[in-house]
């Protein structure tokens, strides 16, 4: 086999892609206020290790220098992430002019270096005082965050002409007010379904507010998307299938590219919210049309029933897959049929890999890290990414996750996804193998294996 950057389009857009909690630190300043995960990492037991986002890898005072590394690595574009909190300290109300500072420096930072930005405004970094408030499972969070999309836009709307409204509001809300697992750690089944669909009002939202400020930008959202399929074909699988397929999937999907919620699922959650907080209305908000679909694609879920019969309860299965550092199995074909499925059922939507990625255990010797699983992880994606295209996909870009070491959410920094180290003791970087690889296939190599 053989891949090179001349196998997908001319104007593709390759890029790498982070976010602001898991970057930046400076937490408490340039008068950033509290956002759900300073306050989910402070509490004992929460994050491995007891690890926080408050210093991270320095990336608000090392910018100039990673943007550096970006224009090493020879990337077209950047995916970053906006802080609410940076912007609007309590959510609500008065801009910080020394938060939007800072996205107007990295802004302009990355336009000098001919790097194009693309820029998230939600990538899980709720302001505190709206969780105080009720959080995602309230509807008037939606409303602010419109509110904070227009400042955004008019801060940045004349430079930045690429913006994603949420990324993976399925963690958002089954991680952050369902499983726990995630900020705010509340274990709540309707609350995290009613945040589901207040975030992706919100998303609609902000899509209005975007295209009345900013209406050169290109829009979209992104979502963290599974192909599932069964762990064998015994009773009730193919029902856990559809199950799990729908609110992984389609409960997202739906109501952003059809106006609607899947009925199967509906009929599925019923016991447990009646709906009643979808609006007349809210499902035009929700589908407003968009310039792409950002998809993040790590793994596939197989999965049969549970061991207690009558329960709902999900295996997920492994098939003895090689496997990350976070135990997710390595499975290429997996972006390939997902990218495919969502043009088969959705239409043709522009769509674009917003996040790609893997953890391995890496090592740093003698100023190196040989880093071979995630080479072949990358270039196994990508490889799938070019099926997809020649299979009719409407394949637009791809962003690496993730451009460094960062703070890994509840896994603290143990967890490795960067294609380029970080010692989180001198916060010095270096560009592990993978990196190389990347800005070698980026300079048009052609890659063999
Ligand atoms: O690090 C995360 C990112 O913030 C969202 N998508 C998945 C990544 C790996 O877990």
């Amino acid at each position: 086999m053989d891949l090179s950057r001349s196998d997908f389009p001319a104007d593709f857009t390759w890029g790498v892609a982070t976010s602001s909690y898991q970057i930046e630190g400076a937490t408490t300043e340039g008068g950033r206020g509290p956002s759900i995960w300073d306050t989910f990492s402070a509490t004992p037991g929460r994050v491995v290790g007891g690890d926080s986002g408050e210093v991270a890898v320095e990336h608000f005072h090392r910018y100039a220098q990673d943007v550096d590394l970006m224009a090493d690595l020879g990337v077209d574009a950047y995916r970053f992430s906006i802080a609410w909190p940076r912007v609007q300290p309590t959510g609500s109300g008065a801009v910080s002019r020394a938060g939007l500072a800072f996205y107007d420096r990295l802004v302009d930072t990355l336009l000098d270096k001919g790097i194009t930005p693309w820029a998230t405004l939600y990538h899980w970094d709720l302001p505190q005082p709206l969780e105080d408030a009720g959080g995602w499972p309230v509807r008037d969070t939606a409303h602010r965050f419109a509110e904070y999309a227009a400042h955004v836009a008019d801060a940045l709307g004349d430079r930045v002409g690429h913006f994603i409204t949420l990324n993976e509001p399925w963690c958002s809300a089954f991680l952050g007010y369902g499983s726990g697992r995630h900020a705010p750690g509340r274990s709540d089944a309707g609350a995290a379904l009613a945040a589901s669909h207040h975030l992706l009002l919100g998303h609609g939202l902000a899509v209005q507010a975007l295209r009345e400020r900013a209406p050169q930008a290109q829009v979209g959202i992104t979502l963290n998307l599974y192909p599932v399929a069964p762990a064998h074909d015994g009773h009730g699988t193919q029902d856990v299938v559809r199950r799990v397929d729908g609110l992984s999937n389609r409960w997202f999907l739906d109501p952003v590219l059809r106006g609607s919620y899947p009925q199967d699922v509906v009929d599925d959650v019923a016991h447990l919210t009646d709906l009643s907080f979808v609006h007349d209305g809210d499902l035009e908000v929700t589908s407003a049309s968009l310039d792409f679909l950002g998809v993040n694609y790590y793994t596939r879920h197989v999965v049969a029933p549970g061991a207690l019969p009558g329960t709902g309860e999900v295996d997920f299965a492994s098939r003895g897959l090689p496997t990350t550092a976070l135990g997710w199995e390595v499975d290429p074909e997996g972006l390939s049929d997902i990218l495919l499925r969502v043009t088969r059922d959705y239409g043709d939507i522009p769509l674009v890999i917003t996040e790609n990625g893997a953890a391995f255990d890496d090592e740093l010797v003698d100023g190196a890290v040989h880093d071979t699983e995630r080479v072949d992880f990358l270039r196994g994606h990508l490889e799938a990414g070019a099926k997809a295209i020649a299979g009719g996909v409407p394949l637009r870009g791809y962003f690496a996750w993730s451009l460094m070491d960062n703070f890994e959410w509840a896994e603290g920094y143990a967890k490795r996804f960067g294609i380029v180290h970080v010692d989180f003791d001198t916060q010095v970087r270096t560009i592990k193998d993978s990196g190389h690889w990347y800005a070698a296939f980026l300079a048009g190599e052609r890659t063999q294996y």
